[in-house]
């Protein structure tokens, strides 16, 4: 069968730029359902696979907020691609990172096109691509989506990730005893609802918690007319109102750790027009 892969990432990150140098003129452009958001798919032939590339929509997140971030997540969550291929400015690469965090956290295997790398070659930027990806625990592959270098790279890995062929186990991030409990238990309450196969239970425990309004109301739950039984399931729970905060904090220490491991900015911290 066919190959599909979702492109994210945050907004000037080169997502189109790769969009086409992988599908060319091989694609359709249409809007996602309902919304005037703009989608293009395209298609691809590697070695024997039909690759399918569905273009996500910039974000810098996935919040419930903005119609570009539920339909990214949305199209994860509910549409289940093979592969997550995210691409990240190596420049800019801690607040590109706190979006792949979220989007490993939704459970699909995810994959890191690390691009604009001559970009941060120029600018004295040094990352440790395959420590990064021990640290995270997903493939990185260096590219420069302009020149074209490093597509067959990622395209290899994408298809060797979907056979099976190397192993993929992401690492989560740790966020504390007392949330860490919470999640545990909601996933515990969630093991007894029905039609929630095809989810990752620790994500929509980790939204529930955050009271994010699409998962609520998924889960069939409305927080201002909750009946006993929805109670239940947030019950003990007790929400902070600063929950979503805390988790947002935890994301972004857990991600200046793995960069402080493994990117190295010029001292000089000067700023030169060239
Ligand atoms: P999008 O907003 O994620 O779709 O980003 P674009 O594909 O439109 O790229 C934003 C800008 O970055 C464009 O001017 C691209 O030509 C440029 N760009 C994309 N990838 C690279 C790269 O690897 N190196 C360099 N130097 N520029 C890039
Ligand atoms: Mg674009
Ligand atoms: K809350």
């Amino acid at each position: 069968g066919s190959i599909t892969i979702a492109l994210a990432g945050n907004p000037n990150s080169g997502k189109t730029t790769l969009f086409n140098a992988l599908t060319g003129a091989r694609h359709s452009v249409g809007n996602w359902p309902g919304v005037t958001v703009e989608k293009k798919e395209g298609k691809l032939k590697y070695r024997d696979n039909e690759i399918i590339v569905v273009d996500l929509p910039g974000t810098y997140s996935l919040s419930p907020y903005s119609i570009e971030e539920i339909i990214a997540r949305n199209y994860i969550v509910e549409d289940l691609p093979d592969v997550v291929v995210n691409i990240v400015d190596a420049s800019n690469i801690e607040r590109n990172l706190y979006l792949s965090m979220q989007l490993i956290e939704l459970g699909k295997p995810v994959v890191i096109a690390l691009n604009m790398m001559d970009i941060a070659e120029k600018r004295g930027i040094k990352i440790d691509c395959k420590k990064l990806s021990e640290q995270l625990g997903v493939p990185v592959v260096p590219i420069v989506a302009t020149k074209e270098e490093g597509v067959d790279d990622l395209l290899n890995i994408v298809v060797n990730l979907v056979k099976g062929g190397i192993p993929y186990n992401p690492k989560q991030i740790d966020f504390g005893k007392e949330i860490e409990g919470k999640i545990e238990k909601t996933i515990e309450k969630l093991k007894d609802m029905s039609g929630l196969e095809k989810y990752n239970l620790r994500w929509l425990a980790l939204k529930v918690l955050e009271e994010d309004e699409a998962v609520l109301k998924l889960l069939g739950m409305n927080l201002k007319t909750k009946t006993e039984d929805e109670i239940a399931v947030t019950n003990e729970i007790s929400l902070e109102d600063d929950f979503e905060a805390l988790i947002a904090d935890k994301r972004y220490s857990y991600i200046a750790e793995i960069v402080s491991k493994t990117v190295k900015k010029p001292k000089n911290k000067e700023l030169t027009m060239s």
